[in-house]
């Protein structure tokens, strides 16, 4: 099976190198044209009348694109197959490089947390609160934020709407990209950063995933959300609005932000679909059909592909993931020493990285088939926000890794975290410390994401449990008594509780448990988001 698709595989590397046209990624609409792609270099004229990123005017330079030269771990074995690898040298080699607190891909902007005509002013950070804590005029400015920016087409970037081997036509210089709209290149980039790499029908290559399963699951997501941010920000035209998130880790089998008031109540007709009068029932999902674009050799393109789906707790197959991660979760993976530990994938023992992304218990023990706080958060949704490729698709994905994110932050603070703390080497490829994170453009790496969040712009409204080892220690024997009493109470709860879901469960619909999503990594969904 192997050599099969490394023949394919070969073929497809053949075209590849007989084509001069290989691209197939979101870019600045600028650099989205033939000059640029056949030139290799997207350096665009500052404001689109100056010079070149902004030379003359001292904000930045274009400069040939750095690449990790490092070796990657052994999970994934072809070499120059994917267009993917060395990104996105397949594409451009050479960017602009903004100077001092300049941004943006023609250096026009200022990085995260700067503004003024030259960035020389620090920003108001914005402040990521709780949901379920904001007032309810703040929520609703959020939500129709969100939901404004499903239909808002982006202002800059524009996507390939098909494979690299079909993206210039033949006999014409009009690269076949597309526009999309703010929220759909959300969903877009993760797609794309986690899509098999194509080799032909049948014979996609699978073990690959450039922002999960590795130590760039939590810088990658980092900057995912920064980009939405930044573009909401914009959209809303308020410099300081910031990315609610949703304490996940709370027990138990309610999603207490499925209403129709936050993300979207369950629809009493179908209660795989959001409540009718939430503004969510009518977002269509993209990218959804990974097997047909392996099967076509194609890429998402953003046609709408029906409903988001969603039945909370309902998957009656997989009683596991019935429940919600609980606050002690988050308290025991904030203990765990060391950011990542060999072979930085998902079989990785004692990494607070494998433990917040959920791969192994909290406590960093890992235990194959366990599936804890991140990973417990989206299969806990057992639809839409379920499948890795199509999760974006879900707008409580956002709440979802802001919370990741706040964790993340917080370990950091906790271990006075540094570059050091990353692994620069041997990580799956897309991972090590200095490798170009798919698929952001201009160049971004994830040591740029891996520093405190105040330095990117933003902080968190939070208050996360200390290590249940720092509070003070109780008298022994109250320690006994506490213990006793507490076993009696919660004994009385259980019974309590056992039998009022006895009772719930009997008059309940059937329906209501239907499994809408199994996780089944042989198919190339590996369900994890
Ligand atoms: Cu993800």
């Amino acid at each position: 099976m192997l050599s099969m698709n490394v023949n394919i595989a070969v073929c497809v590397f053949v075209i590849a190198m007989v084509s001069p046209l290989l691209v197939s990624a979101q870019f600045p609409r600028v650099c989205a044209t033939f000059e640029s792609i056949v030139s290799h270099e997207c350096c665009p004229l500052l404001g689109g009348t100056g010079s070149p990123c902004g030379e003359a005017e001292g904000r930045g330079s274009c400069v040939d694109i750095t690449i990790d030269d490092l070796p990657h771990g052994q999970q994934y074995v072809l070499v120059g197959i994917d267009d993917r690898e060395r990104w996105p040298e397949r594409f451009f080699n050479r960017s602009c490089v903004c100077n001092g607190n300049f941004g943006g891909f023609d250096c026009s902007g200022c990085k995260p947390g700067w503004q003024g005509d030259n960035c020389l002013t620090r920003r108001p950070p914005a402040i990521r609160q709780n949901i379920m804590n904001m007032t309810q005029e703040d929520r609703e400015f959020f939500l129709d934020v969100l939901d404004r920016s499903k239909t808002a087409v982006h202002p800059d970037y524009v996507v390939a709407q098909d494979h690299y081997r079909n993206l210039i036509p033949e006999n014409t210089t009009e690269p076949n990209f597309v526009n999309i709209t703010i929220y759909d290149l959300f969903v877009w980039v993760h797609y794309y950063s986690v899509r098999d790499t194509l080799l032909g029908p049948g014979q996609a290559y699978t073990a690959i995933d450039f922002s999960h399963e590795g130590p760039a699951f939590l810088t990658w997501h980092r900057m995912h959300l920064l980009g939405l941010e930044n573009d909401l920000q914009v959209l809303s035209g308020d410099p300081t609005f910031a990315l609610p998130y949703w304490d996940f880790a709370i027990g138990g089998s309610e999603c207490d932000v499925c209403t129709d008031e936050i993300v979207g109540g369950q629809n009493p007709e179908d209660q795989t679909l959001l409540g009718p009068n939430s503004r969510f029932a009518d977002w269509e999902v993209v990218c959804l059909s990974l097997d047909w674009f392996n099967d076509n050799i194609k890429l998402c393109n953003g046609t709408y592909e029906g409903p988001i789906r969603r039945n909370p707790g309902g998957n009656i197959d997989r009683p596991a993931v019935q429940s919600l991660p609980e606050p002690a979760d988050v308290a025991n993976c904030l203990q765990v020493e060391e950011y990542d530990t060999f072979p930085f994938f998902s079989d990785s023992d004692s990494s607070f990285r494998n433990a917040l992304e959920g791969y192994s218990e909290p406590s960093g023990e890992f235990d194959e088939g366990v599936r804890t706080l991140h990973n417990l958060a989206h299969l806990f949704l057992n639809g839409t926000g379920g499948m890795t490729h199509a999760s974006a698709n879900d707008p409580i994905f956002v709440l979802i890794h802001t919370f990741t994110d706040a964790i993340f932050e917080e370990w950091m603070k906790r271990s006075n975290a540094t570059a050091a703390d990353y692994p620069e080497e041997d990580a799956p490829i897309g991972h090590n410390l200095d490798f170009n994170m798919v698929p952001f453009f201009p160049p971004i790496t994830n040591r740029d994401m891996f520093i405190p969040s105040d330095q990117l712009g933003y902080s968190y409204a939070v208050d996360l449990p200390e290590s249940l080892a720092n509070e003070d220690a109780p008298l022994f024997i109250w320690a006994i008594v506490g213990v006793s009493g507490f076993v009696i109470l919660a004994t009385l709860v259980i019974v309590l509780v056992n039998t009022v879901k006895r009772h719930r469960q009997r008059v309940r619909d059937e329906s209501l448990y239907q499994n809408l999503v199994a996780e089944d990594s042989n198919k190339g969904i590996h369900y994890t988001a």
